[in-house]
């Protein structure tokens, strides 16, 4: 192609486009109804490098691509677009655009790329009435940081005009090398760099054993982006067989189903694995392939209890680890099924506020090398993200060495370690002004908590969480209230910051158990679940005390 035309485009701020916890997430109307939404993100993100003495895009590559949702191709072509007029050196696409939140990580840091854009709103619904979302990722494969998104956010609301390259069609569909003006554009496998960095971690040829051995899985891409790399890995590298991949094939509205891995969504998995003659394995993936959910015969492994499995079994199962574990780290809500592991084997087990991005300085430090949150997402320093795959591999992995299904892994770990019964409660599409209110009233509340008696248990602590970045001491605050009893249970309470509609509230149930661990979670949380509505004061506020979630 020519020197492309550039053209500077007058525009005017919204005031809306702050990142959340990961990403910029909205109605996908909204991107597509107001005219140059998306354009002034992409801008503030280019100013916000640019603001940076040390950067100049003209030494510098971007990668792009996303998990396939409706807009995904537009917008893909919007950026390459405005890459090309703000002088980028090099630009990488996976084929066809598509790329899973974990591939789009590890590109980033085996290309040396300054950074990316991955079109998601991850596990939220897509298609037209669904939700669309921009995440962007920095030089180390990890979500922007806060301060970087915070800077994104205050350039956004003063920005006057973007650039463009106009109109161009680029063809992303097959992998070649072209240039338009001084920009190189790379059509890129979106498996070869992801394969490298997993391939430095498993012993591929041991998983393989297992499929040889007639060991049967069934993994559910619920139509997102990692229904492809399910088949490369699983099926075409490893030898399951084919058809283990279900709802593979990769669908602009994730063929209306709401693609986040979890026992209430994800009710078509639950049904196969807990029917009689259920593979012996089963996992799914959200939409951008970041969480998981994994399943023995007839058993569901809690999130929280698999990244705990994991750590524990490491260093003996894994290859990547055969030196131990630096460290570990969970979000604060996320069960401390981590911490007994990480005691017992004499290292660190981080708490940090939720989401990816907290763990990124940690791991960059070499702090830590796995890390697990509650919903569903468990990773390492592979990468900078979650990884869906990363999880699986690692279950087939323990599998394959110790030769016991994931049922006897799984008890033989909680007769070991004792088990934390835990659930998360969400109130979803609440009026958020009330969510704030009550969340107002809790914190002046909690001062004069200590020692007051919670049907016969007394609350030992109560506060709000503030994390100090222990690399950066940077710090972040207004994390979620927790409230400690003294058997050791927790309630802990925060807003979502990924929902596009009201607020979203959560509140997080642990209770720990040394003795009995086959017992029914919601049975075992049934005292510390009422325990929290009459704390919270959830009918005051919101009508109902019913979550429109359990999971
Ligand atoms: C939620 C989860 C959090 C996760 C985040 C992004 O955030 O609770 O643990 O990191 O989603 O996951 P929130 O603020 O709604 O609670 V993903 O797979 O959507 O990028
Ligand atoms: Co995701």
């Amino acid at each position: 192609m020519s020197a492309p035309n550039i053209k500077k485009v007058p525009t005017s701020p919204y005031k809306d486009q702050h990142p959340g916890t990961s990403g910029l997430r909205k109605k996908t109307r909204v991107f597509m109804d107001n005219p140059g939404y998306t354009e002034n993100f992409i801008q503030s993100v280019f100013n916000t490098l640019i603001g940076d003495p040390d950067i100049d895009l003209s030494r510098e590559i971007l990668a792009i691509g996303g998990d396939g949702r409706y807009l995904n191709h537009e917008v893909m072509q919007t950026i390459l677009s405005m890459a090309v007029a703000n002088g980028f050196g090099e630009i990488l696409i996976p084929r066809r655009g598509l790329i899973s939140t974990p591939a789009m990580s590890a590109v980033i840091r085996q290309r040396k790329a300054l950074g990316g854009f991955i079109l998601t709103a991850s596990h939220n619904p897509g298609g037209k009435e669904g939700d669309f979302g921009i995440k962007y990722n920095v030089s180390n494969g990890g979500p922007a940081p806060e301060t970087f998104t915070q800077r994104i956010y205050e350039l956004s609301l003063s920005i006057d005009h973007y650039l463009t390259a106009g109109d161009l069609e680029f063809q992303i569909n097959d992998e070649t090398e072209y240039q338009i003006g001084s920009t190189k554009i790379s059509v890129i496998d979106p498996f070869a760099d992801y394969q490298t960095v997993l391939e430095e971690v498993f012993d591929f040829n041991k998983i393989a054993d297992l499929f040889k051995s007639g060991f049967r899985m069934i993994f559910d891409g619920m139509h997102g982006v990692t229904g492809i790399y399910a088949k490369h890995f699983l099926e075409h590298l490893l030898g399951a067989a084919e058809g283990t991949v279900v709802r593979g094939e990769s669908m602009l509205d994730f063929g209306g189903i709401h693609p986040d891995p979890n026992l209430v969504y994800n009710s078509f998995l639950v049904d196969k694995m807990m029917a009689e003659g259920a593979p012996d394995f089963g996992a799914a993936n959200d939409a951008d392939g970041d969480r998981n959910m994994i399943f023995g015969y007839k058993l569901f492994v809690p999130p929280g209890d698999s990244v705990a499995v994991i750590t524990d079994m490491a260093s003996r199962c894994i290859p990547g680890f055969k030196d131990g574990v630096a460290g570990v780290a969970r979000s604060m809500p996320t069960s401390t099924a981590l911490d007994r592991v990480a005691k017992n084997l004499g290292i660190e087990c981080f708490e940090t506020p939720t989401g990816w991005k907290f763990f990124g300085n940690l791991m960059d430090a070499g702090l830590c090398n796995i890390c697990g949150e509650e919903s569903f997402g468990t990773g390492a320093d592979h990468i900078r993200e979650k990884d869906g795959l990363w999880a699986v591999l690692s279950w087939l992995s323990i599998i394959s060495e110790t030769g016991k299904s994931a049922r006897d892994i799984l008890m033989d770990h909680w007769s070991r370690y004792g088990r934390s019964y835990y659930e998360r409660h969400d109130y979803e599409e609440m009026d958020s002004d009330k969510a704030n209110q009550m969340f107002s009233d809790l914190k002046k509340k909690l001062p004069g908590l200590k020692g007051v008696n919670l049907s016969g248990q007394e609350i030992t602590r109560a506060d709000e969480f503030r994390y100090v970045d222990p690399v950066t001491k940077d710090v972040s605050e207004h994390h979620g209230l927790r409230f400690f009893l003294a058997d050791g249970s927790r309630i802990i309470t925060r807003l979502s910051g990924t929902g596009t509609k009201g607020a979203t509230l959560r509140i997080y149930l642990e209770q720990f158990d040394a003795e009995n661990i086959d017992q029914d979670t919601t049975t075992m949380l049934k005292g510390l679940s009422s325990m929290a509505i009459n704390l919270l004061e959830i009918p005051k506020y919101f009508g109902s005390s019913k979550p429109s979630l359990i999971t």
